[in-house]
């Protein structure tokens, strides 16, 4: 059911928003992955030349995999339009992600597109923030600063901090970027503007796990087979 979900918010995203000649940003994830399954569908099909830059080895590999044009961001600095998954979507568009550990990339690659879309299934969409992820907002970190970082979180913030454990529990989860990921349960609702800019100031944070005012637009497969824009 979800799966479908997830597959319907792609395909209607990537019919909408992708045209010839454009510079696609691919997130991560699981949803992401129908994305690109219509993406190289439609490229085949209508013949595009469309550039895709990663926000992960896992995106990386299956734009090689699809058999689309891998690039970066020193050949292709300003992106058309990304595309990403999320964890939750509140009312107005603000996201929690990085509950796959690849938040920073995303964030960079959202960030330099003229157009970031979200798609996701109806288990991620809420009115607040926290309704539906439990898991906390992600926060990557400098190794060596983790647990300053993690004592000044739920000093200034309140809460709990948890470093992400690798799931042998043998170690703690390592970025693409050599760093760690806290999952940061907040424990009431915030202004999630200030938040996240507040935790940016810690030293030792890299980026947060909160995409505040940066969807566009966000596409929801439904349980019923709809798919609901937001
Ligand atoms: C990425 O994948 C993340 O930011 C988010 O954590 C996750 C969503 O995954 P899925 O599509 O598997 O639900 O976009």
């Amino acid at each position: 059911m979800a799966e479908e979900a997830k597959r319907l918010a792609a395909c209607a995203a990537v019919d909408k928003h992708v045209q010839n000649n454009q510079v696609l940003g691919i997130g991560s994830g699981s949803t992401i992955v129908h994305a690109v399954h219509r993406l190289a569908e439609r490229v085949k099909q209508e013949n595009l030349t469309i550039v895709c830059i990663p926000t992960s080895f896992q995106a990386r590999q299956l734009i090689l995999q699809n058999g689309l044009t891998l690039s970066d961001l020193d050949r292709h600095p300003e992106l058309d339009v990304a595309i990403d998954g999320a964890d939750e979507v509140d009312s107005d568009l603000n996201l929690i992600k990085g509950g796959g550990g690849c938040l920073t990339q995303e964030k960079i690659v959202a960030g330099y597109a003229k157009c970031f879309i979200v798609i996701a299934d109806y288990r991620k969409k809420s009115k607040s923030l926290g309704e539906q992820w439990k898991k906390g907002i992600p926060i990557e970190v400098i190794p060596m600063a983790y647990v300053p970082v993690t004592r000044a979180l739920t000093k200034n913030f309140g809460g709990a901090a948890e470093l992400r454990m690798a799931v042998s529990k043998a170690g703690p989860v390592v970025t693409d970027n050599g760093n760690f990921i806290l999952d940061w349960k907040f424990d009431k609702v915030h202004e999630w503007s200030e938040v996240n800019t507040a935790i940016k100031m810690i030293p030792g944070v890299v980026e947060t796990g909160l995409f505040i005012d940066m969807a566009e637009v966000v596409y929801f497969g439904m349980e019923d087979g709809s798919v609901s824009v937001r």
